[in-house]
């Protein structure tokens, strides 16, 4: 399957939004997956990421392969390190984390990984990574060791997405961290928005179909939702 990404931006195109649910492995046991396969089925998700800033279980491999089963839906890594890497998955976010200055997140993890895409087929989408400032400090600053960007400067924020696809990021994301307390600003995502023309995905303690559909209604063109689903299985209900 090589059309993720044309179907990412014919959905932005017919303005369509995307749902993605994330899937940290680290928090899954693998006989607890068919139950969650059929919440994700019954909810109005589009893709599945798979992945978080440290995984130490062993699962990826197993858990894909599973929800490959019963799921139809694309499923794209979203990795920490390239231990994480997957061919059992559709695609994979390969990301750089562009708003810190740490050269292994940033293209050194992103080299060490070529030999081992080399030997899969994932369709692999370059994804400049954000991490903005969310009120208290997350996994991916601590693992990373890089500081988010200031959540005041939307114009650095937006500077930075435009360096991002510049470079030839094919996807911008705001990341304000999982589980953060404070979600990406809705002013931020409007004016990064209107700033980049690749499609822009936003995530980070979003817990409510509200929350979801403000980041929607600011230029959000897919939405993740990782805690909220994981703490509550039944969260799209409300959706
Ligand atoms: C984290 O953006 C994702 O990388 C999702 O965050 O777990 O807070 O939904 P949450």
């Amino acid at each position: 399957m090589k059309e993720l990404y044309k179907n990412i931006l014919q959905a932005k195109k017919e303005r369509k939004k995307l749902l993605a649910i994330l899937l940290d492995p680290d928090k899954i046991e693998l006989k607890n997956v068919n139950d969650l396969v059929a919440k994700i089925n019954q909810s109005p998700a589009t893709h599945v990421l798979v992945g978080g800033s440290i995984v130490e279980n062993n699962i990826i491999d197993d858990l894909i392969i599973q929800l490959k089963e019963q799921c139809n839906l694309p499923i794209l890594l979203f990795p920490g390190n390239p231990s994480q890497i997957s061919d059992k998955a559709d695609g994979i976010l390969f990301l750089s984390l562009l708003s810190g200055r740490n050269a292994n997140y940033l293209i050194e993890h992103q080299v060490n990984a070529v030999p081992i895409l080399e030997k899969t087929n994932l369709e692999i989408i370059s994804t400049g990574y954000l991490l903005i400032e969310s009120g208290a400090i997350t996994a991916v600053e601590r693992v990373s060791g890089t500081k988010p960007l200031d959540r005041s400067n939307i114009n650095y924020v937006c500077q930075t997405a435009k360096a991002g696809e510049l470079l030839g990021n094919k996807l911008i994301y705001l990341e304000a961290g999982s589980g953060a307390q404070k979600v990406v600003p809705l002013e931020m995502i409007n004016k990064v928005a209107n700033t980049i023309q690749v499609p822009l995905i936003v995530g980070g303690g979003i817990r409510s179909k509200q929350a979801i559909d403000e980041a929607f209604n600011a230029g959000a063109d897919m939405v993740v939702i990782g805690t909220a689903f994981e703490n509550d299985n039944t969260f799209f209900k409300s959706c």
